[in-house]
């Protein structure tokens, strides 16, 4: 029997057996320290190169999965409000259903504890705890490749979000996902400075399509990937905070230069991110061990040693006039209650 045939076999069997009630799980976000921005295919949503990223471990997503048994349809609410367009989940709900040999009627919901759709990497977080979840609730245990396509179709980061601590996402090798420290191998604080909870103005998916077929540096973002991504690791193996943020902040200097030069030009930063970027700045010509990094939106993540955090935190607090800063830690992978 070859081996696809004997997967199948095995699938059928699990068909069989009782499903749970109810799956509940929960995953954390992580933040690109080499960025992923653009797409090699837009109908699987692969990326066009690899990253590197760290899971954060106070922002949870959490999902339930159980059984719908008022409709046939298949129903998700987020954040508790039902959802009319399911286009977000329905390609990885698809997928799985497809390999389970089943369409069941199931009411996913989904909660972030963190703004959704601002630069959190809510999606990467979402997708992975319904991945999750979904595994849960019908018993499985789904090889890993198999959970990061079904990752991927939902969003081109969450399956970074299936590993805790740093994590790299090599797309030379089927976009294979591995832990390159763990979450207590090096204990890094990461301080989530919230400049703004609104939705972002345009959606990653949107914008990184317009940057890969407008930006005069697109080309040139794709060929520093790779030397990016060595240096990243090794600073991380070496445990070189400063290294890292050398080669980090060059990365997502250049992810912005990439999205601000698209035609329409974009923009995710506002001014209390350039305040907070500053701050950074000046923080680490005083002798501090920090960096920044600034995603699909407009909140800045910086990552400082742990010693230092409360320094930091108070002088972002006094120096700029961000609202909220969210202290979080390196995060584990995903988990089922
Ligand atoms: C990243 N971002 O590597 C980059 C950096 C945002 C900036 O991946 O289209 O929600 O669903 O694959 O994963 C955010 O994009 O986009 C993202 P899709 P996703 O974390």
């Amino acid at each position: 029997m070859s081996d696809k045939v004997y997967y199948f076999e095995t699938l059928k069997f699990l068909d069989k057996r009782k499903k749970l009630k109810e799956a509940i799980s929960i995953a954390h976000p992580n933040f690109a320290l080499v960025k992923y921005w653009g797409k090699n295919d837009t109908e699987e949503n692969q990326p066009a190169m690899s990253s590197v990223s760290v899971t954060i471990d106070s922002l949870i997503s959490k999902t339930k999965i159980s059984e719908n048994s008022s409709s046939k349809d298949l129903k998700w609410s987020l954040n508790g409000r039902e959802q009319n367009d399911l286009n977000r989940i329905l390609p990885t709900i698809n997928y799985l259903s497809n390999l389970y040999g089943t369409k069941d009627n199931i009411q996913i919901e989904s909660n972030n504890n963190f703004p959704t759709a601002a630069g959190l990497a809510s999606s990467a977080s979402g997708i992975a705890s319904l991945v999750t979840a979904f595994e849960r609730y019908y018993d499985l245990q789904l090889p890993i490749e198999e959970k990061i396509k079904a990752c991927m179709l939902g969003s081109g980061s969450a399956p970074r979000s299936l590993l805790g601590g740093f994590v790299l996402m090599d797309h030379l090798d089927h976009f294979r996902c591995s832990q390159i420290l763990e979450r207590t191998e090096w204990q890094l604080n990461i301080l989530v400075c919230i400049t703004s909870a609104q939705e972002k103005i345009i959606s990653s998916r949107q914008a990184m399509e317009i940057s890969r077929k407008t930006s005069p540096h697109y080309g040139k973002w794709l060929d520093i990937n790779s030397s990016h991504i060595r240096q990243a690791i090794r600073f991380i193996k070496a445990k070189d905070l400063l290294g890292l943020g050398r080669v980090s902040e060059e990365n997502c200097d250049f992810m912005h230069k990439v999205i601000n030069s698209s035609v329409p030009s974009i923009t995710y930063k506002n001014r209390m991110t350039e305040m907070c970027i500053e701050t950074v700045k000046q923080l680490r010509e005083r002798g501090h061990q920090l960096f920044y990094t600034v995603d699909a939106g407009p909140q800045v993540k910086i990552i400082c040693e742990q010693k230092t955090s409360k320094i930091i935190k108070d002088a972002i607090l006094r120096q700029t006039i961000v609202p909220q800063i969210i202290d979080a830690s390196i995060g584990m992978p995903p988990q089922s209650l």
